[in-house]
């Protein structure tokens, strides 16, 4: 893609992203809308403790509750642990208070049950070490690094360095060598981070040695495809893809670089990024999308869209490249405003949903946050309040906020899940963005993949 088609498609993406300020409509008060957030907040909160504290989701239409981690087995206060730096960073004091007391009485990880590696990592890991990092309680820390201790022989046990996908938090026993990007290589943001609280370099190490190990058996054409045996180093399949299973093996290879200033981070981001863009990006009725391709020869396989694949469109921007951020977020923009609610999958060759589900889902907010970050612009910010408004009508339930189990239908059909991530994401991204909050540091900050704050916290 040449810079001409950039300068093409970002002209193209400007009116759209300017035309959502809905010229007519009186400016929003957007620290009106940030209290609203905030009440969200507190009220689904407060379900959540009456209903089932302690579990790991909430049901928000039956008001029951559904395990994340072990079907039948001990909860973890999932959703406690995911909260608890967004309560904090709202000003939620009492409530981030009551978590923390349940933690302290109630999490344990001396349980004989296997976890998996990735999802552990980037939500208890990252959830203690965020509310560490704002409220300040060593038990936070000592618990991170307990389950970073548990989790570790998937590491040590690999010959590659690439972790197994699943260990059992007693014995150690590890399962399952088959795995993909994003489950290797989405470790650094937090190992290193507890790595620099404790000043044991061996996460740090481990995590970084499991990156590298995947960087290393890319393509000539600097491409990985998405699943690999870490046991063999065999591909097996040769499909690349921005979107799962593979995102945020690419967005931590930017954070390395953003929060511990390692050069071979940025190496490895380059060097990715500099492949996508010439083999993936695609322009096509003036948008701009990622297809899928071949990773050796770098011919598309298909024209799906991952919602998750929006997160893309903030980590284009933290690399630099505005223009094509900026584009792409506004190809997501047009999607938003055609469905109300973004769908889990959209074929942009076809302009259809593919997946009508919507897992109540942040990335397309995670990139608003992020463009905000790098240029304060009120056009970010209302691209969020539509996503914002349109879940208080589609996802709030008698107990929360739902997922939707179809947004073709009118009225949208709801699910029965508030997942926990929620409570980590979109609820503070929506919240930082409006609210201009002093807790948080605008210039000097690091969100992780599950919108975790290990940086930035007044
Ligand atoms: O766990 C969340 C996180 O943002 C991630 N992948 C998907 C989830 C949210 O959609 O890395």
């Amino acid at each position: 893609m040449n810079r001409r088609y950039l300068l093409k498609a970002f002209a193209a993406s400007a009116p759209l992203l300017a035309s959502t300020s809905l010229v007519a409509a009186p400016k929003p008060n957007w620290h009106a809308l940030a209290q609203d957030v905030r009440a969200q907040m507190a009220w689904a909160w407060r379900n959540y403790v009456e209903r089932c504290f302690g579990q790991d989701q909430i049901k928000p239409v039956s008001g029951g509750a559904e395990p994340f981690f072990f079907p039948g087995g001990p909860p973890l206060g999932l959703s406690i642990v995911e909260a608890l730096d967004t309560l904090y960073v709202m000003g939620l004091d009492a409530e981030a208070e009551e978590g923390i007391r349940w933690i302290a009485d109630h999490l344990n990880f001396d349980i004989d049950g296997e976890l998996q590696v990735f999802e552990t990592g980037i939500r208890i890991v990252g959830g203690l070490l965020s509310g560490w990092h704002g409220t300040k309680e060593k038990k936070l820390l000592a618990l991170a690094k307990d389950m970073a201790d548990r989790l570790s022989p998937a590491f040590t046990k690999s010959p590659t360095g690439m972790p197994y996908r699943f260990v059992n938090l007693r014995t150690g026993a590890v399962r399952d060598p088959v795995s993909f990007p994003a489950e290797i290589g989405t470790y650094i943001a937090e190992w290193g981070t507890l790595s620099k609280a404790t000043g044991d370099k061996r996460y740090y190490d481990m995590a970084k040695r499991a990156t590298q190990a995947l960087f290393e058996r890319r393509s000539k054409i600097d491409l990985v495809a998405d699943t690999i045996n870490i046991e063999t180093g065999a591909w097996g399949s040769r499909r690349a893809s921005i979107g799962p299973p593979s995102d945020s093996y690419f967005e931590y290879l930017w954070d390395g670089w953003q929060l511990f200033g390692d050069a071979d981070f940025k190496r490895m981001y380059d060097v990715h990024t500099a492949a996508i863009v010439k083999y993936q990006a695609q322009e096509m009725n003036g948008d701009l999308w990622f297809p899928q391709v071949d990773f050796e020869t770098g011919q598309i396989q298909d024209h799906h869209q991952s919602e998750l694949a929006a997160f893309y469109a903030g980590l284009l921007a933290q690399g630099g490249d505005m223009a094509r951020s900026k584009a792409y977020l506004a190809s997501w923009a047009k999607v938003q405003a055609k469905f109300g609610v973004l769908p889990e999958g959209y074929d942009y060759a076809r302009a259809v949903a593919e997946r009508v589900t919507n897992e109540l889902r942040p990335e397309f907010v995670d990139s608003c946050l992020n463009l905000f970050l790098l240029e304060p612009d009120d056009r970010y910010r209302e691209l969020a309040r539509l996503h914002y408004e349109m879940m208080k009508t589609s996802s709030r339930a008698a107990y929360g906020f739902t997922i939707v189990d179809d947004i073709s239908t009118t009225p949208m059909k709801q699910g029965d899940l508030c997942p926990g991530y929620w409570w980590s994401e979109q609820m503070k991204y929506y919240w930082l963005l409006f609210s201009d909050t002093d807790r948080f540091d605008y210039k000097t900050n690091y969100l992780s993949t599950e919108g975790n704050v290990f940086v930035g916290l007044k």
